[in-house]
């Protein structure tokens, strides 16, 4: 039975993943942070009783902050597989946070490629490096392939392009498997509520549901490719089964402006919505409602635009070729923008309808933070 460690195990990508790799009949280790409430909401649905026999589904404390710890995990597994999904993964957040983010992004990096030497598991472990399209960041060619120039644009796609370096020269230095998958935004009704697109699907959902006014965003204008978080944990596993380490793009090769999204956001709770004005004073309102379930009068402004949100300075385009992963791994993703945005929302309007069942009958509904 192959054995795969996953750093970020209670993220997005990590749920998915692990979901992906028991499926494939691996036995699943997982680092979790330390936090002071559970924070296992995505992946409850995987815990096995440590108790019982034949547990292939593992979680141990730790941190990329902490190398004796990983050390003593790795050592402890021995596994074949590490996904290194770990990361503060926020951009906005990584101008708050640059130097934490250099050490869990990059340096955490470094420390699982060391951890590996260490041991001396170079030939048995494979290592997967959770790259990102940030590091194309200002525009410099489209579409975005593997051999597109770098040009990061926050500190944390900085502290990205290190690992992805770290990773391409523990790969050649020490003939290590060591892969970098340059993925493009992906989503899912899991991902993280403080990210467009769920921030997107969330707010319509409660919106359609009088739960909340309106929606403040902020560049509307900002392009990206979107897809699936459960193509894009198939991709990794590809990656990790070919015969030499190389570096891949995911992408789909479509993209999508973030007003865009909004706008089929709406749609798929029957609202057409139209933007007007420029810059800081643009605004939406809802044009018309053709479902009978949500009552909002047309003509409401339903987006506004915070400048709060603008980062000091933004990815404008990206646009991944996904040539060579279609060709070499024969990866194909099941999901297009529409039925991405289908599934965000039938999940949100699930969800905020039986909130709205709670607030109805005087139970108080928690504070959302954005
Ligand atoms: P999430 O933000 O959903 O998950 C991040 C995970 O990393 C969480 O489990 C988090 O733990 C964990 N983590 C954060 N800091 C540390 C740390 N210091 N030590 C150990 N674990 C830590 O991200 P996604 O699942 O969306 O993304 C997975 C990876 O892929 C990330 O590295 C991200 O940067 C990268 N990526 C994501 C893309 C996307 O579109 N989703 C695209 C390209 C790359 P906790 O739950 O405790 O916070
Ligand atoms: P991104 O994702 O920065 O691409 O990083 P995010 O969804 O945060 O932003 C996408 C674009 O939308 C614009 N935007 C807003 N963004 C947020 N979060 N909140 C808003 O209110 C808002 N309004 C407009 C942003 O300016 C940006 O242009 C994600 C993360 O998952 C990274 O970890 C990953 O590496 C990249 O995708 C690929």
């Amino acid at each position: 039975m192959k054995k795969a460690l996953l750093t970020g195990i209670t993220g997005q990508d990590g749920a998915y993943l692990a979901e992906f790799l028991l499926k494939k009949g691996y036995e699943v280790h997982g680092i979790k942070r330390r936090s002071s409430l559970f924070n296992t909401d995505r992946i409850d649905h995987l815990y096995q009783d440590p108790h019982e026999e034949n547990v292939r589904f593992k979680l141990h404390y730790g941190d990329l902050s902490d190398s004796t710890n990983l050390i003593r995990i790795i050592q402890e597994v021995q596994p074949d597989e590490i996904y290194n999904l770990g990361a503060m993964s926020h951009v906005k957040v990584s101008f708050d946070t640059p130097e934490y983010t250099a050490n869990a992004d990059g340096i955490g990096t470094l420390r699982i490629l060391e951890a590996i030497r260490i041991l001396g598991l170079e030939k048995k472990t494979k290592i997967y490096q959770a790259s990102t399209s940030e590091l194309y960041g200002l525009v410099q060619a489209v579409p975005q392939s593997e051999t597109t120039p770098f040009y990061p644009r926050s500190p944390y796609a900085v502290a990205k392009m290190y690992a992805y370096w770290i990773t391409v020269n523990y790969r050649e230095a020490y003939n290590m498997f060591a892969c970098n998958g340059i993925l493009f935004n992906h989503e899912s009704p899991l991902r993280g509520e403080t990210f467009v697109t769920r921030k997107i699907t969330r707010g319509t959902a409660k919106i359609a549901m009088g739960l909340q006014d309106k929606l403040y965003l902020g560049n509307l204008d900002a392009k990206r490719d979107w897809g699936h978080a459960k193509d894009y944990v198939e991709a990794m596993w590809l990656i990790l089964q070919q015969d030499n380490p190389e570096d891949y793009v995911i992408a789909t090769g479509v993209t999508t402006t973030v007003r865009d999204f909004v706008r089929m956001s709406f749609a798929e709770v029957g609202m057409e919505i139209e933007f007007k004005g420029e810059g800081v004073d643009e605004k939406a309102y809802v044009v018309s409602c053709s479902n009978p379930d949500y009552i909002i009068t047309e003509g409401t402004e339903v987006i506004a635009v915070d400048p709060r949100y603008f980062r000091p300075t933004e990815v404008d385009l990206l646009i991944g070729d996904p040539t060579k992963s279609k060709t070499k791994l024969g990866w194909e993703p099941k999901y297009d923008l529409p039925a991405l945005v289908k599934e965000m929302m039938v999940a949100d309007v699930e969800h905020f309808r039986k909130e709205k069942m709670l607030a109805d009958a005087g139970y108080a509904v928690k504070n959302q933070y954005e």
